[in-house]
């Protein structure tokens, strides 16, 4: 059919590789072409062809209020009117880093950055110059940017375009990193027995994120803390994805682990580019100009950034609001849930607070061996008939649905019946 996205795409794939800014949006794993966006407000998005979608994806994560709040849109309009960025300090920054300091328990000083590729290298290296070591862990599935020795056994879209290891990342960068099952503490045990002289960091998302939804099993966060504590290791948090959104504080909060360091993104940006890195003031202070580890940006703290991202967070920190989040969380979840039975299609529904997934398995997700057990050719049919019906999902299975404070309960019993009808089809 012609529409006015095919038309873009087409003109986008002359001039951009793939016709996107970033993989996933491809909608390449689910068999259709993307759409082009228009606009968005509160929890609805419509695309250039006038069509109105209730939005699960949220920018993949940060429109935890719902799009372009006015509380946000008013903060960034006075902003706008004094300058869009100076390359020099801003009190803004220092009201951004007590915000964090604030509700990020683990977090003593932290440096804003603009992405969260950009959080996760610097916490790598901030790590490695710390104890002087060079190798660190991650986990097999899961995703901490683009960064060469974090593109290792990656999750998102590597894993959803079935790209196992990328050209352009030397032997030499991956030769530090070590990969280990999610949620399998005894592998951690083993190579830090092994080498745990030699490990910088681990570096782990408290809630898997990018192989869809994977919570943390019962005591291996705690276990991954008892480790490095012993092998003099760097525990660093990923949570960019989960940062301000499962709690306040984070992961760390909700399971009440501390981390040496936490990288974070999304939420703080109030849908502008931000990431930032924080944690023990004493490892935060071996960064220039006070120490040796060296890292820098223009962009970084930038005003306009800064401000949205505190006016979100001033919501976020309201009575009631996390409260809220699960409420709508467990309401979406449990209806899928319902639906997938009642429909006879075996799925594995995962979720914590308002980040979910439903995996299209009957395996017992843990990890990305379960994980990639999943039925992509089922997702598919299943994002597509939802798409259809005007419910925007992540185009990939292993991406997370987000709830936020703007989907009203009626959008969301309308998104279950939807299912009901996309999972009968399949
Ligand atoms: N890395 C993001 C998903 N976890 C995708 C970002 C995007 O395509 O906008």
């Amino acid at each position: 059919m012609a529409t006015r996205s095919a038309d873009y795409f087409a003109s986008a794939c002359e001039l951009i590789p793939g016709g996107v800014n970033s993989p996933v949006r491809a909608f390449k794993s689910v068999g259709i072409d993307p759409l082009f966006i228009d606009h968005a407000k509160g929890d609805r998005i419509w695309d250039v062809d006038g069509r109105e979608y209730v939005d699960f994806v949220a920018s993949w994560g940060p429109m935890i209020l719902g799009h372009a709040p006015d509380v946000v849109l008013d903060a960034v309009r006075e902003q706008l009117a004094k300058g869009t960025s100076y390359g020099a300090p801003t009190y803004i920054e220092v009201e951004m880093a007590k915000a964090v300091v604030d509700a990020v328990p683990s977090i003593e000083q932290v440096r804003m950055v603009s992405s969260g590729t950009e959080a996760t290298m610097s916490a790598i290296r901030l790590a490695r110059g710390y104890t002087g070591r060079d190798k660190f862990i991650k986990f097999d599935g899961n995703y901490h940017g683009h960064s060469d020795a974090l593109l290792v056994a990656a999750g998102s879209g590597l894993i959803t375009l079935g790209i196992p290891s990328t050209p352009g990342v030397t032997a030499g960068a991956a030769a530090d990193t070590i990969v280990l099952p999610y949620n399998d503490l005894n592998a951690v045990a083993a190579a830090l027995e092994k080498q745990g002289h030699e490990v910088a960091a681990i570096i782990v998302e408290p809630v898997a994120g990018n192989m869809g939804v994977v919570p943390p099993r019962g005591g291996f966060l705690e276990g991954l803390r008892a480790l490095c504590d012993a092998h003099g290791v760097v525990l660093i948090f990923d949570e960019v994805i989960t940062g301000f959104r499962v709690a306040l504080g984070g992961a760390q909060e909700r399971y009440d682990v501390m981390p040496d360091l936490t990288t974070l993104g999304k939420i703080i940006g109030g849908g502008f580019p931000v990431g930032a890195f924080g944690g023990k003031a004493e490892i935060m202070q071996q960064l220039a100009p006070c120490g040796p580890v060296y890292q820098a940006g223009t962009l970084s703290g930038n005003p306009v950034a800064m401000v949205a991202g505190l006016a979100l967070i001033g919501e976020l920190r309201k009575p009631g609001v996390y409260a809220e989040l699960e409420r709508k969380g467990a309401r979406l979840a449990s209806g899928l849930c319902k639906a997938a039975e009642s429909a006879g299609v075996p799925v594995c529904c995962t979720r914590v607070g308002s980040m979910m997934c439903m995996f299209f398995t009957d395996a017992d997700v843990m990890d990305w061996k379960t994980a990639s057990t999943a039925d992509t050719k089922a997702y598919a049919g299943y994002f597509r008939s939802m798409l259809e019906q005007g419910f925007m999902l992540a185009p990939s299975q292993f991406e997370a649905t987000f709830v936020g404070l703007a989907h009203s309960d009626e959008d969301i019993d309308a998104a279950i019946a939807a299912a009901e009808i996309a999972l009968k089809s399949l």
